[in-house]
């Protein structure tokens, strides 16, 4: 970060007074993700997640250049499905696989890889933090969300989407549970929120999450669904929302 002796004069003051938190203008001076101040809020745990989103705005993640990438991407969960249909999927280099978009959008989608490689596409560096505590920089190549999400035409009622993947996590008798990710509309629609199917200039490795995976890059790894086949577009999660909430992580991860 920069240092911004205002910035620090005008928080002391802030944190000497939080009374002046209910003021909006005043905390867009704390809009920088790793503020000190939004750490010490953060620690105290008083944040709400909207409060948090406010503070976050619509910032962008920081980016690298080439330079920046000093090794491979490290892959973690999920390296290669078992499933079947996944399986059949990678056999035929993914033609077959499709990507659906439903839910509270204008126009249902069916896009094949091809199509989604040929629309408007995004090319970022930028630092992926696991939560298990570890980073890697690495170079994205996607669509963005927003474009697939303008396509559908979202309805007045869309304030969530959801994330399916194609990877089985657990087995039982009862069924089987597959990834699945949330994000509210927010990171849904930020610049940096691409559908991703190239990293380090060649195609995304099944490692990484073949054929397409989830890049937001404001949150922890774990937010970013690999293996997508789904996205539905809902008014509400009717469910914690993601399979490791479901584990007790928080559903959203801001770094
Ligand atoms: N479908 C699916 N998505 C997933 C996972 C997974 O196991 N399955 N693991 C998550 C976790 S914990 C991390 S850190 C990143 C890892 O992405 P990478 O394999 O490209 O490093 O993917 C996330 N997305
Ligand atoms: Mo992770």
């Amino acid at each position: 970060m920069t240092a911004d002796p205002t910035r620090r004069l005008f928080l002391g003051g802030l944190l000497a007074a939080p009374a002046v938190l209910s003021g909006c203008k005043v905390l867009d001076g704390l809009s920088s993700v790793d503020h000190p101040a939004r750490n010490f809020m953060e620690g105290t745990n008083r944040l709400t997640h909207e409060t948090q989103k406010f503070l976050a705005g619509d910032a962008l993640a920081p980016e690298y250049t080439r330079a920046d990438i000093r090794q491979g991407m490290r892959p973690n969960g999920t390296t290669e499905p078992a499933d079947a249909d996944y399986q059949a999927f990678a056999a035929n280099g993914f033609a077959d696989w499709r990507l659906t978009v439903s839910g509270l959008v204008e126009r249902p989608l069916s896009l094949s890889l091809a199509e989604l490689m040929a629309m408007p596409s995004r090319t970022q560096i930028t630092r992926h933090d696991c939560v298990e505590g570890w980073s890697c920089i690495a170079e994205w190549t996607g669509v963005p969300l927003s474009h697939v999400l303008g396509l559908a035409g979202l309805r007045p009622e869309a304030r969530f989407v959801y994330f399916r993947s194609m990877d089985t996590m657990e087995r039982s008798l009862a069924g089987s549970v597959k990834y699945w990710e949330s994000h509210d509309l927010r990171d849904s629609l930020h610049p940096q929120t691409i559908l991703a199917y190239g990293m380090n200039g060649g195609a995304l490795p099944i490692r990484n999450g073949a054929p397409l995976r989830l890049r937001v890059e404001r949150q922890l790894g774990y937010k970013m669904a690999k293996y997508l086949q789904a996205i539905e577009v809902v008014p509400d999660l009717t469910d914690v929302g993601s399979y490791w909430a479901a584990k007790g992580y928080d559903w959203y991860a801001g770094i």
